[in-house]
């Protein structure tokens, strides 16, 4: 039941040369693919201003904002990186803009709040904070945030109450999601579970209690108060209190949603084993995660007396809520990503009346005619080769997205006949010491093969046309290279490049400690320290030093998260066991955002481990260690620190006898959790024949 992380990002650094998303193929004639802005790092979410400047967030909690002028690598407004988690799933995952802001300027943020993101330790809490957007600039920078959910900031949360404002992240996985607003002024948010390790935890049933934010859609206002007519708990007056900004519940990442245009919310819940979820959501209805995903009874939470309980109530007014739309999940994962749901009139025919939704591991865009709510006709992929995770609508009747692996903010777009032409732009040498003669080269092409026309603009005020352009920089700066190229129909796309006058890029950072081959604990932290030089600034640290921590499991790499600085602690995950490792890798950029020369160094980290025998009297009993099923006596590496869930099975049948649990041998019941010493472990489960 392990599954990789949603936000699976590549090494997320700014490339030198962002080129157009080369892997999106647009399959639907009638649209095309269209690139607003690109060199972003592992980007997440995106809003639109009334104005069309576009707002961007940035996985490690970076706000951009790309307009006509700065286009198509934008600029920061805001950094939030020293109070955001970037650790698995979580980080700065939604952005929202008021539907006031030409008058209030505010912008949303919902995000994992981390006291010490450098530290990749768990557990972790979630916030919704308001910024103010002002002349370009965010008023009061990251101090300038009014907590609007979420104040309490130090994990774990305690137990829930309507007065305990603390939305839980227990693991890294599952956090605060999306941020949307309607065109009343109020906000809808949506929250996971907070659980999510591998094996099926208690812990996710707070999805069913109203007085959790965990695994709910929340419906509230400007200051992050319960509306009124709030469905839960009708009779509290107090919107403060957590219940009265419920709207509906059982979610276990309802990463993405949106509102239809008659206002109902329709969500994307990603799926855990089995299914993913699209429902069409009702005030106050339960939409069965844990016990459910999609149409099935979870396995592993399906004893949970409180799915017994609710599994009673099929067919009854209690039940759970079955999604409008579930597909199953492929061996490698899925991730519904719900789009928007455009109107009837006023838009081009292919957007129309339907609904787009996408799965970022699939890579696939999908459209919906007629909507999710009743649809008129089959679903169809409108593109693929896309790692969509958040999907709006965009400028001039489009759908917009966010590539998180590509770096990239695209639209698709009605593009009948002719179509745009596909750009990009390298320059060599892109940095030297000066005078730095460069050579600008355009690589594009036109898919109705028309004739182009190139218009550049050089960064220090020059411009230049033609394919290829040779020019002088002589002085130091970082220059942003601008290229336009236009069809003979008028139709015409940007490219961009990055030169670097008078710098050089830093060799590369090298992991000082530990060595390469490091034992560790599951559950201790482990301190890296980095050495990173750079010709122009000298040692680097803080922000120029950057880690990434990945898990391996079998075939499989796992990203764990990012770190940065030149010494970093990160905390092993106590849920993995022996079969699983870490590889570590660091790298350098310089204060003027050059990456290093040099590949990444990269150390690989193995747990400390043990031997546990797991043993059944009489033999032969089926035990689950973790999610592996083994017939006792079997003996197994074990890493040190980790915990995991064991149970045997409650009865078995040997030589025509039956035998009934009676206890483990240390007097622990049947399904017990365990943690894994530095000694070797011999458990037996202890039957008795039943008569
Ligand atoms: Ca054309
Ligand atoms: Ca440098």
């Amino acid at each position: 039941m392990i599954r990789g992380p949603l936000l699976v990002a590549a090494l997320a650094v700014v490339a030198a040369t962002p080129g157009p998303a080369a892997a999106v193929v647009v399959t639907a004639p009638d649209l095309e693919n269209r690139i607003l802005a690109t060199g972003l790092n592992t980007p997440t979410a995106l809003a639109f201003t009334p104005d069309g400047r576009l707002l961007v967030a940035e996985k490690q909690g970076v706000v951009k904002l790309v307009s006509r002028r700065n286009a198509p690598f934008g600029r920061v407004i805001l950094d939030l990186s020293e109070r955001v988690s970037t650790r698995e799933d979580t980080g700065l995952l939604g952005i929202e803009v008021d539907p006031d802001f030409a008058r209030n300027g505010f912008i949303y943020l919902s995000y994992t709040f981390d006291r010490n993101p450098t530290a990749l330790g768990a557990p972790k809490t979630s916030r919704l904070g308001r910024f103010k957007l002002a002349k370009g600039t965010i008023v009061g920078g990251a101090g300038g945030e009014k907590v609007l959910l979420g104040p309490v900031s130090r994990g774990p949360c305690p137990p829930p109450a309507n007065d305990v404002h603390c939305i839980p992240v227990d693991l890294g996985y599952h956090s605060i999601a999306a941020v949307r607003a309607a065109t009343d002024g109020t906000l809808w948010v949506s929250v996971g579970d907070g659980s999510g390790s591998a094996t099926a935890s208690e812990t996710a049933l707070r999805a069913f209690d109203e007085q959790s934010y965990a695994g709910k859609l929340l419906h509230i206002d400007r200051k992050g108060h319960g509306l009124r007519r709030h469905p839960f708990c009708p009779g509290e007056r107090d919107l403060r209190q957590v219940c009265t900004k419920v709207f509906a519940k059982g979610f276990r990442n309802p990463f993405r949603f949106s509102l239809a245009p008659d206002g109902t919310p329709i969500v994307g819940d990603v799926g855990w084993g089995s299914r993913e979820e699209i429902s069409v959501v009702q005030a106050g209805r339960n939409y069965g995660w844990p016990c459910y995903e999609g149409g099935i009874q979870t396995p592993g939470f399906s004893d949970f007396e409180a799915c017994q309980e609710l599994y009673a109530l099929e067919g009854s007014e209690g039940a759970a809520e079955p999604p409008a739309h579930e597909y199953e999940r492929p061996l490698d994962g899925a991730a519904v990503i719900a789009g928007p749901t455009f109107p009837k009139s006023g838009i081009a025919r292919p957007f129309r009346n339907a609904f787009f939704f996408g799965d970022y591991t699939m890579e696939n865009l999908f459209r919906v005619p007629g909507g999710m709510a009743s649809p008129t006709g089959d679903m169809e992929i409108i593109a693929t080769g896309l790692r969509a995770v958040d999907l709006r609508p965009g400028p001039g009747g489009t759908l917009a997205y966010v590539d998180i692996a590509e770096g990239i903010v695209g639209t698709i777009a009605h593009a009948p006949a002719n179509k745009t032409p596909i750009a990009s732009v390298e320059a060599a040498p892109a940095y030297g010491a000066l005078p730095l003669r460069v050579k600008l080269s355009a690589a594009a092409e036109d898919p109705n093969g028309d004739k182009l026309s190139y218009r550049w603009r050089l960064g220090d005020g020059e411009r230049a046309s033609g394919r290829t352009v040779r020019h002088t920089y002589r002085e130091r700066g970082t220059y942003v290279v601008r290229l336009i190229v236009s069809d003979r129909h008028g139709a015409r796309t940007l490219a961009a490049v990055r030169v670097f006058a008078g710098n050089t890029p830093p060799p590369g950072a090298r992991i000082v400690s530990p060595k390469d081959g490091y034992r560790y604990v599951a559950g201790r932290p482990v301190r890296l320290r980095a050495a990173a030089r750079d010709p122009e600034d000298g040692r680097l640290r803080g922000r120029t030093v950057r880690w990434r921590v990945e898990l391996r499991h079998g075939e499989h790499s796992h990203y764990v998260g990012d770190g940065f600085g030149r010494t970093f602690r990160f905390k092993p995950l106590r849920d993995h066991d022996a079969d699983s490792h870490y590889e570590i890798s660091v790298v350098s950029i310089d204060r003027h955002g050059l990456f290093q020369s040099g590949p990444p160094h990269e150390i690989t980290l193995r747990p400390q481990t043990t031997t546990l025998s797991l043993d059944s009297q009489p033999a032969g009993a089926r035990i689950v260690y973790g999610a592996a099923e083994l017939e006792a006596p079997v003996v197994r590496p074990a890493a040190v620190g980790h915990r995991t869930t064991v149970s045997a099975d409650d009865h078995f049948v040997r030589d025509g006898v039956s035998y009934r649990f009676s206890s483990w041998s240390d007097g622990a019941p049947r399904s017990r959790t365990l943690t894994i010493g530095s000694e070797p472990m011999h458990l037996t489960a202890l039957y008795a024949a039943a008569e």
